[in-house]
């Protein structure tokens, strides 16, 4: 069987997250560290300024192959021909996405409630994000936090690929991929780093282990 979901290391960026360098070098040296998808999500943006950013993130992971997601602006991720879209509980909903984008490759759906798993907008996502796994300052507004216990419950309950993201760094990436996640996605590991590519490849290697 082919796998659909064959991402590892995700990384979820914005403008404001790169504390040492510009957007674009973070992610292209994230990418060359190991990194395999790569998030924008810009808040407090207009739809231009999103837009002008995708473009320019796009045109270099494009060289690497590797695929943009848009993080809540269908607009903006079919307007720059990303590989897909992520959104959360109160966002646009997966089924109302892909009534509009029918052949969106990969759409992303957060859950926060074990009730939602059961839901069809959880089957209708290509993947699902387990938000947060760990409290993380990066995103206060959050209802849950997983833990390892959370993760390994959700791994029993489906088989659909799970992304770990909240507080992820490379001490504690390995422990979550055995609880039962595919794949992990930061921020700040990578943004805040001071040499993101060896930042992408330390947690590459514990993603590996
Ligand atoms: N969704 C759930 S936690 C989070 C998002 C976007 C932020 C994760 O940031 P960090 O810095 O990797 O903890
Ligand atoms: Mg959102």
């Amino acid at each position: 069987m082919v796998n659909s979901f064959p991402y590892r290391l995700y990384l979820v960026i914005s403008e404001e997250a790169c504390l040492h360098h510009h957007f674009l070098k973070v992610a292209e040296q994230a990418v060359k560290g190991g990194v395999d998808l790569v998030q924008l999500r810009e808040k407090n943006t207009t739809t231009e300024e999103f837009q002008q950013k995708a473009f320019q993130l796009k045109e270099i992971l494009d060289r690497y192959q590797v695929p943009l997601i848009i993080n809540d602006n269908l607009e903006v991720a079919q307007k720059v021909e990303a590989s897909g879209i992520h959104v959360g509980t109160s966002d646009i909903s997966p089924t109302q996405i892909r009534k509009t984008w029918q052949d969106v490759s990969c759409l992303g759906y957060s859950i926060e409630d074990l009730k939602q798993l059961d839901s069809l907008e959880s089957k209708t996502a290509d993947y699902l994000g387990i938000s947060p796994v760990f409290k993380t300052e990066t995103k206060t507004d959050t209802i849950i936090e997983w833990g390892l216990s959370g993760v390994a419950k959700i791994r029993s309950l489906t088989h659909q690929p799970l992304v770990a993201i909240g507080h992820m760094n490379a001490k504690n990436a390995a422990e979550v991929i055995q609880a039962g996640a595919n794949c992990i996605a930061v921020v700040s590991a990578i943004c805040a780093a001071k040499d993101p590519a060896k930042a992408a490849e330390q947690l590459r290697n514990e993603i590996e282990k």
